[in-house]
């Protein structure tokens, strides 16, 4: 039961028995990824301020400049995450292979592998435009207390135990499911603590309003085009409005509350599209379908998806049921 303005540590207490695994388990993960969110808040909003923003001058795993607040993040929430004993391997964004934790290869219970966008959106730190973090939760695979391998990491989105989302905008919030429905946590910065203030989101059904980088039209697969242009149409409740802030995690939670599609689909420059399975796509699309939503790749289930490398990338259409459904109409006209 979700009562609003109810603090995490109590609603985690309240519903652990909702967590299919050991109740403590859940608190324990939960209560990392939370104290993590607080420090990785701290720092984004006094970016501006200290000179922390602008590019770090190293290149990560996608060829992308990292920014200061990418390394400080990812450094912070695997920090967080070892110190808990609860996870026995990480993949983030940031690092090229996984990491072990240590003690795993001991007698050591740990029995959690987590995948993590540690900040996602990061090219709109240097102009204020809110940014997130996305992590997605497994049990391991292999036998507890030997050393985590990859096939812990290359589960389907359909063997995830939880996932959620932070987001730092005008107000901080968590966002998160453990298979139970999605519930959102509002951070209260003077006071550290993190408020119930979106029990049981569910998204709407249909929508208006339709999120998609449409300088990319001309490179994108003729399904996509038509359905920017049935988006455009003047016909019912068309045309819908179109939202496009750059940040997934931002894009998302909007239409999470108002209703909507994100799409990032393949393109003539980029034939799987541009956005990670394992760490961004599959944790979204669990929030999503917990609040009564569909996220597909045009054609198939985001979360059946057979993953068959750590950073790999999957075409991603995402968001109230309807108008997903429309969109896949439009694709299943053209070979996948
Ligand atoms: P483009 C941010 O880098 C991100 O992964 C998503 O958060 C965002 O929606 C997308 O990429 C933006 O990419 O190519 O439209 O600038």
């Amino acid at each position: 039961m979700a009562t609003k303005n109810q603090t995490l540590g109590e609603f985690i207490i309240e519903n652990q028995q909702d967590f299919a695994y050991s109740s403590g388990e859940l608190s324990r993960l939960i209560n990392s990824i939370r104290l993590a969110a607080k420090v990785v808040n701290h720092e984004v909003n006094k970016a501006g301020l200290v000179d922390i923003i602008g590019a770090f001058g190293e290149t990560n795993i996608q060829g992308e400049e990292q920014q200061k607040l990418d390394v400080y993040a990812d450094k912070t929430f695997i920090r967080t995450l070892t110190n808990r004993e609860i996870v026995c391997g990480i993949a983030s964004e940031e690092n090229d292979d996984f990491i072990t934790i240590e003690g795993c290869n001991k007698d050591n219970k740990n029995k959690y592998v987590v995948l993590i966008d540690p900040l996602d959106g990061s090219s709109n730190i240097d102009v204020n435009v809110s940014v997130g973090t996305i992590f997605s939760i497994y049990r391991r695979v292999t036998p507890v207390g030997s050393p985590v391998t990859i096939e812990d990491f290359l589960q389907p989105g359909n063997k995830q135990v939880a996932s959620g989302y932070i987001i730092y905008g005008t107000s901080t919030m968590l966002v998160y499911t453990t298979g139970n429905g999605v519930n959102g946590f509002t951070l209260n910065p003077a006071l550290g603590s993190w408020y119930l203030s979106h029990p049981d989101m569910k998204i709407p059904e249909t929508g208006n309003i339709y999120s998609i980088n449409e300088g990319n039209y001309v490179h994108f697969p003729q399904g996509v085009k038509d359905y920017i242009k049935y988006c455009q149409e003047e016909k019912e409740n068309r045309p819908y409005t179109s939202r496009y802030i750059g940040s997934m995690v931002s894009d998302i939670h909007r239409n999470m509350i108002k209703g909507g599609i994100y799409i990032y689909p393949k393109s003539s420059k980029s034939e799987s599209g541009k956005l990670r399975l394992l760490y961004e796509c599959n944790p979204m699309a669990f929030i999503v379908e917990q609040a009564g939503g569909k996220a597909t790749d045009g054609y198939s289930r985001i979360m059946d998806l057979n993953p068959s490398e750590l950073h790999q990338r999957v075409p991603f259409f995402c968001g109230s049921t309807t108008m997903v459904e429309k969109a896949e109409e439009f694709m299943a006209k053209y070979e996948e």
